[in-house]
C-alpha cells in the first residue's frame, strides 16, 4: 500500500514541476486532489484495507495531500507572476495618466469677451475674406494710389491688385454697398501685415466696428468706446480720446488708458507717458460715404479697430506678442 501513495506522490510532484501553465496545474489539482482524484480516492478506500495497515497509510496519504496541495499552490504563484511580468501585462499600481482639459486660447477668449460686450450693445457682427483687392482694402477707404497712409499699412500683395487684407475695414465697405443705414455691426478676424517684432506678426486679429444712422456723433463715438473699455478692463480705468489721423475717420482720434503698471507715474511700459494705447477710432469720413453713395447730408457714422493680441497682452501683462502663437501650453493653461 505504501508503495502506491509513494508512487502517486512521486508522480504528482514531478508532473507539478513541469507543468507550464495554470491550466495544466489545475488539471493536476483536480487529478489528483479533486472530489475524484487518485490521493482523494486513496484516503476514501483505507477502510478496506487490513486494520493494521491503516494508521501509517492513512497518515502517509495525508502527508502527500498536503504536500501536492502546497506545490499546487506555489506552482500557480510561480506562473502566474511570470504572466504578471511579460511585456504586454498592465501595472495597475503605477499612477494613472491625468487627462488635461482643452481651454479656449487667450486671443480667442478675448474675442468672444469683446463680441459679447457688442452683442448686448445690438451690434450684429459680420465676417468676411481675407485676400481683397486693391479697391476694398485702400482705395474705397479713401487711401488714393501712391498715397504715403499706404505706406503705414506693410502690405503683402498677392498681385498688383491683390492683397492680403490689412484690416478689416474693406468688409465694411462691402456691407455698406449692400446695406441701408442703420448699420451697427462688428467685424472680428485676421488681417495681414509685412512686419516681425515683440510687438508685432504679420497676422494678428483685429475687431472693427462701424455704426451709422441719422444723427450720430462724436458722443456716440465716446460712449461706446468707454463702455467697452471699461467691461474689457475694469470699470474705474481713467481713458481719454487723443488726436490722430486715419484717412478713412475724419476727425479721428486714438483711445488711451492709465498705463496698468505705473498707475500714470510712467514707465518703460507706457515710453514714461503714463498711458497706453488701446483702440483707434473716428467718425467715418464723407469721401468714404460717397464711396458706397450713402447721402452724407442724412446719414453720418462713427468707425473704431483694435488689435485682439494688443488687447490681451495689456490685459494679462505680456511683453513678448509672440508667445500667443508658440502654442506652448504651458503658457497657454494660464488663462
Ligand atoms: C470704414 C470706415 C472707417 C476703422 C478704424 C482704426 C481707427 C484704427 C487700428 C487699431 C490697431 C488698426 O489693429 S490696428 O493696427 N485701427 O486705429 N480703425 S478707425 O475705421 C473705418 C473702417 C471702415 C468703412
Amino acid at each position: 500500500m505504501e508503495n502506491i501513495i509513494e508512487q502517486i506522490r512521486a508522480d504528482a510532484l514531478a508532473e507539478i514541476e513541469n507543468a507550464s501553465s495554470a491550466e495544466e496545474i489545475k488539471a493536476l489539482s483536480v487529478k489528483y486532489v479533486g472530489r475524484k482524484g487518485l490521493i482523494t480516492l486513496f484516503l476514501r478506500n483505507i477502510s478496506s484495507l487490513p486494520k493494521e495497515q491503516r494508521p501509517s497509510a492513512g497518515q502517509e496519504a495525508n502527508v502527500t495531500k498536503q504536500l501536492v496541495e502546497e506545490r499546487i499552490e506555489e506552482a500557480l504563484q510561480r506562473i502566474e507572476g511570470l504572466s504578471l511580468n511579460s511585456s504586454d501585462s498592465i501595472d495597475v499600481s503605477l499612477p494613472g495618466r491625468v487627462a488635461i482639459p482643452g481651454i479656449l486660447h487667450p486671443i480667442s477668449q478675448i474675442n468672444q469677451q469683446i463680441s459679447n460686450i457688442f452683442k448686448r450693445l445690438g451690434f450684429d457682427i459680420a465676417e468676411g475674406p481675407e485676400i481683397e483687392t486693391d479697391y476694398y482694402n485702400f482705395e474705397a477707404l479713401n487711401f488714393p494710389k501712391n498715397h504715403p497712409a499706404r505706406d503705414m499699412q506693410d502690405t503683402f500683395f498677392v498681385s498688383d491688385d491683390i492683397v492680403l487684407r490689412t484690416h478689416t475695414s474693406p468688409l465694411q465697405i462691402r456691407i455698406m454697398e449692400k446695406t441701408h443705414p442703420p448699420i451697427r455691426v462688428i467685424m472680428p478676424g485676421k488681417v495681414y501685415r509685412c512686419d516681425s517684432d515683440l510687438t508685432h506678426t504679420p497676422m494678428f486679429h483685429q475687431v472693427e466696428g462701424l455704426v451709422v444712422d441719422k444723427n450720430i456723433g462724436f458722443s456716440d463715438l465716446k460712449g461706446v468706446l468707454t463702455t467697452l473699455v471699461h467691461q474689457i478692463f475694469d470699470e474705474e480705468i481713467s481713458l481719454r480720446f487723443r488726436p490722430s489721423f486715419f484717412p478713412f475717420t475724419e476727425p479721428s482720434a486714438e483711445v488711451d488708458i492709465l498705463c496698468v503698471i505705473c498707475r500714470g507715474k510712467g514707465c518703460r511700459v507706457c515710453s514714461q507717458t503714463g498711458w497706453l494705447e488701446v483702440l483707434g477710432s473716428g467718425m467715418v469720413h464723407p469721401a468714404v460715404f460717397e464711396n458706397v453713395h450713402y447721402d452724407t447730408s442724412q446719414y453720418s457714422g462713427f468707425a473704431f479697430g483694435m488689435g485682439v493680441e494688443r488687447i490681451a497682452m495689456l490685459k494679462y501683462g505680456i511683453d513678448d506678442l509672440r508667445k500667443f502663437f508658440e502654442n506652448d501650453f504651458r503658457f497657454l493653461r494660464q488663462f
